[in-house]
């Protein structure tokens, strides 16, 4: 092939992405509650070893964008749409009104607000610094964006407190930082009942999110299991409004299982929001986009959720790539991920009704008959042959991810 001239680049990657189809339309995605955050398209693809490879973007495009791809609601950190130096002032409340223009123009609602407490200076030491005057601003900021929520009717509040951990060790009290921490989210609980009575509204659900490292050498708060171990503390005064909002790939990073982290949160009633996104076991947070790299895991994830009648919001918090360029962001990386996930989501509706793998299930709870409790050999006998079923509904499993089961074949 000859070398491709620069303008005509963009027709080649456009053609080729109809040419791969099975693109769903803007109204189906659109049933689906998935979050499109600010932060994903306008991602630089910046890095402590990497400069950006694309431009800036702002709301008024990241929401029209969307709107034009089918994603239903919008997300955003305060300072993703309004400079730090412009928040508690007449700007803030401006660039509110215009992100209401931008939310009704395009048909958007705004899902989720979350605070950022991770990237500027004042949160060198953590939000939860030893410094009364850094808890105070965090407080402040913490408030600030449930008011900010209300305004946009919002119905969640995520908070990533990636600096809640330390470099240095021992020069933290980690018990003292975990209750200033815990003050910062009851003074935004306490603030949300507030707001919530003046708009009328339902308080916002309050959403924790864990990450196992980075951008702190050691994290106090480090997977979600830690996370819920604090909202069960005594710290969190109204643990009834505080929740969780896993990372699928901050699991992975610890070594843990997704689907295990969700059934955990399911059974606690802690499952608020889900960040979806793939990646490495064991690896940095590359935020990788759905079902790129673990399909097969994603599509048992969807069975879980779908099975537990999960209703809450499925948030695009990865990072598309940084070989994408701008225009490709949205029409390459946002619908492809949003496909991805909405045809694993199909699937894990026929894996709930595939007749082999109910089959299979009913006939391993059922057990063997005839074995006695009380005789060790004869319950292992028993069931010896029905255990060979869990690698069948693997295979079945496997089967369903790649279309066998509607018929797809290969042979030599
Ligand atoms: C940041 C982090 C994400 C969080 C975002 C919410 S910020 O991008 O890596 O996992 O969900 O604060
Ligand atoms: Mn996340
Ligand atoms: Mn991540």
């Amino acid at each position: 092939m000859d070398p491709i001239p620069q303008d005509k680049q963009v027709a080649l990657v456009d053609r080729l992405a109809q040419a791969y189809g099975g693109s769903y339309s803007p109204e189906v995605r659109r049933r689906y509650f998935i979050t499109g955050p600010q932060w994903a398209p306008a991602y630089e693809g910046q890095a402590l070893f990497h400069a950006p490879t694309r431009s800036p973007v702002t709301f008024e495009t990241v929401i029209e964008e969307y709107g034009k791809i089918g994603v239903g609601y919008w997300c955003t950190h305060d300072t993703d749409v309004i400079p730090t130096n412009d928040l508690f002032t007449p700007r803030q409340d401006e660039i509110v009104g215009r992100i209401k223009q931008s939310l009704s123009k395009n048909g958007l609602k705004c899902s989720m607000v979350t605070t950022e407490t991770f990237y500027h200076a004042v949160w060198a030491a953590g939000p939860a610094a030893e410094s009364g005057d850094v808890r105070a601003y965090a407080r402040r900021r913490l408030e600030n964006t449930v008011a900010i929520g209300h305004e946009l009717e919002a119905q969640y509040c995520v908070y990533w407190p990636g600096t809640l951990g330390y470099y240095t060790q021992g020069a933290i009290d980690e018990t003292q930082t975990l209750r200033w921490f815990a003050d910062g989210i009851n003074a935004a609980c306490d603030a949300d009942i507030e707001i919530a009575k003046k708009h009328n509204r339902p308080p916002l659900k309050h959403a924790l999110e864990a990450k196992p490292f980075e951008p702190q050498a050691e994290i106090l708060l480090p997977t979600s299991d830690a996370m819920m171990a604090f909202i069960f503390s005594g710290l969190i005064k109204h643990p009834d409004m505080v929740g969780l909002n896993p990372e699928y790939l901050h699991e992975l990073m610890w070594g843990g299982a997704p689907r295990a982290a969700l059934a955990r949160a399911l059974l606690c009633g802690k499952l608020f929001h889900f960040d979806i996104n793939d990646g490495y076991r064991l690896k940095h947070d590359v935020d990788i986009a759905v079902g790129l790299v673990n399909p097969l895991d994603w599509l048992n994830v969807l069975v879980l959720l779908r099975t537990h009648n999960y209703n809450g919001p499925f948030n695009l918090d990865y990072k598309p790539p940084r070989t994408t360029s701008n225009h490709a962001v949205f029409s390459v990386s946002l619908p492809t991920t949003i496909d991805r996930f909405i045809t694993l989501w199909e699937m894990a509706g026929e894996v709930i009704s595939d007749p082999i793998i109910k089959e299979a299930t009913d006939a391993l709870k059922a057990g063997g008959a005839g074995a006695d409790p009380r005789d060790v050999s004869s319950v292992v006998n028993a069931n010896k042959e029905l255990l060979s079923l869990h690698e069948l509904i693997g295979h079945r499993l496997f089967q369903i991810l790649i279309g066998a089961n509607r018929g797809r074949t290969y042979s030599l």
